[in-house]
């Protein structure tokens, strides 16, 4: 199958032979023949091309991500009309050569598609009821979402992005001339890279991006990379057990949150907090505790493979910082916490050898980029969030209650995930949350695995968002011609 079958769903991008049908588009988009990767590509991330390449938070330096409100329901198909011939599939990512000075993709919530007149059963009731319905089922308090979240009025989403800022502003006076008064902007936030070395990490400092499924049958995966079916991530293809429209093959839905991190307060709790080995520094104490939280270190390097120290260049190398499965001879699988807790953020997303048989279907592409400013002076030495950050993060899937949706619900938030164990593992210290009750972690020490910890606050707060689906070229014609 042709990779940009297989993805037709997940990105849609503007050609550069194409883009000049945006009419707003200046001479920079008009350039045929790129001779820098718009693809960032900092060591430890999959080699590019790579499909993870165009999937995760290397796709690009700056983005806006627009949520809007569809006015002119026939006006909006009309004018889409003149944007799908300028719409491409993620192949032409692959080759700097090809690849447009700035992208353009659209997604679409169930209100947006009922606003479209598409009213096919699509087959997921966590995507047509909306994620405010589901925030219960999150374990969420809504008060802390931004307002134009709250309910069902928002139809759609287009992201715009590009590795110039000129670029990315043209891009989107082209969006607005060519849609017009058909949507209404109703929210935007822009998304960045972090500076120099930092690009391709988040606010708290991790690098992310490292680990994603891979689809069976598509070239050779990386040692330790998790093989899923094509129906994991794309409606309608093998293992995509729920019957779908058949416009909708190869579309997925997506779950946009927007997670604002408290990187300040990340910190002075690990400094209160230092693992207790002794000849260390307290500032590698501090880092331990951090990366027994995330179950890697700041470089990519897996606590797994390595317990006590750092190892950037395990961190920078995609031929081995994924190759691990948590069980080490002569350890019992049920009682070692020696190398990663059993409540670390990526052990409890992905348990590898924790679940026998290996899991395949939970498994969600993810894409996130930062967004707001580098933590300031004032912030680093008060030890408070002042200035507004996080990250703008994207789940992929063929079934929110199999992917995103089933891994907030019943691990993340679970305090007895990943179980049979020796000890409760407690929540993911990063993400899991109980409705703003106290939380409990454990194996945050080496030296006491199974120490309780209760965590003072949550480091990522919920600023909510919403499900859509992402169409492949097919649908989104179908939608848009109907
Ligand atoms: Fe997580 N981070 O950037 O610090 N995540 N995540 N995540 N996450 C992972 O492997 C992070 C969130 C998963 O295969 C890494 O790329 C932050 C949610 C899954 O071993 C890092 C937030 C959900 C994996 C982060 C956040 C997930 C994963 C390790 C919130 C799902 C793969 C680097 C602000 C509901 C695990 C890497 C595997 C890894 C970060 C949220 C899921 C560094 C800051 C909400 C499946």
């Amino acid at each position: 199958m042709k990779l940009s079958a297989l993805l037709g769903g997940l990105t849609i991008f503007p050609t550069p032979q194409s883009v000049p049908k945006f009419p707003a588009l200046g001479p920079t988009a008009t350039r045929s023949v790129r001779t820098n990767n718009m693809l960032i590509n900092p060591p430890g991330h999959p080699p590019t091309p790579h499909i993870n390449a165009v999937t995760t938070s290397s796709f690009n330096i700056s983005d806006v991500q627009a949520e809007v409100l569809i006015v002119d329901a026939a006006g909006f198909k009309r004018q889409m009309n003149m944007v799908i011939p300028t719409i491409s599939t993620v192949d032409i990512m692959l080759d700097t050569s090809t690849q447009p000075t700035a992208t353009f993709n659209m997604a679409l919530s169930q209100s947006g598609l009922d606003k479209l007149g598409i009213h096919d059963n699509l087959n997921d009731t966590i995507f047509s009821g909306g994620q405010f319905a589901d925030a219960p089922n999150l374990a969420e308090l809504t008060d802390t979402w931004v307002s134009q979240f709250k309910g069902t009025s928002i139809h759609g989403v287009y992201i715009t992005a590009s590795d110039a800022s000129d670029s990315l502003m043209q891009q989107n006076s082209a969006v607005q001339t060519v849609l017009g008064t058909t949507i209404s902007v109703v929210y935007s936030i822009q998304g960045q890279a972090r500076p120099g070395d930092q690009a391709g990490h988040e606010h708290f400092g991790f690098l992310d991006g490292i680990s994603q499924p891979t689809i069976e049958g598509f070239g050779t995966p990386l040692p330790g990379q998790a093989v899923v079916p094509a129906g994991t991530l794309l409606l309608g293809r093998e293992q995509d057990l729920m019957t779908r429209p058949s416009w909708a093959t190869d579309s997925s839905f997506v779950a946009f949150r927007q997670l604002k991190q408290l990187v300040p307060e990340f910190n002075t709790f690990a400094n209160d907090h230092p693992a207790s080995i002794s000849g260390m520094s307290q500032a590698q104490a501090a880092e331990l505790t951090q990366a027994r939280m995330m179950g890697r270190w700041k470089s990519g390097a897996p606590v797994d493979l390595a317990p006590l120290f750092d190892d950037p260049a395990l961190g920078a190398d995609p031929m081995r910082n994924n190759n691990f499965n948590f069980s080490h001879p002569g350890f019992n699988l049920s009682s070692n916490q020696v190398h990663c807790p059993f409540s670390a953020h990526i052990r409890k997303n992905v348990p590898r050898t924790d679940l026998n048989p290996i899991d395949v279907g939970h498994h969600i592409l993810r894409s996130g980029i930062p967004y707001g400013p580098e933590v300031t002076e004032v912030e680093q030495q008060s030890g408070q969030t002042m200035l507004e950050r996080g990250l703008l993060f994207l789940a992929v899937q063929s079934n929110i209650g199999a992917g995103f949706q089933f891994l907030q619900k019943l691990w993340i938030n679970n305090p007895d995930f990943v179980g049979p164990k020796s000890v409760k593992p407690g929540l993911d210290p990063i993400m899991g949350q109980i409705s703003g009750s106290a939380r409990f972690t454990i194996g945050l020490d080496p030296m006491d695995p199974e120490g309780n910890t209760t965590l003072p606050m949550q480091f990522v707060i919920s600023r909510g968002g919403e499900y859509f689906l992402m169409p492949s070229l097919t649908a989104l014609r179908h939608i848009i011609n109907s």
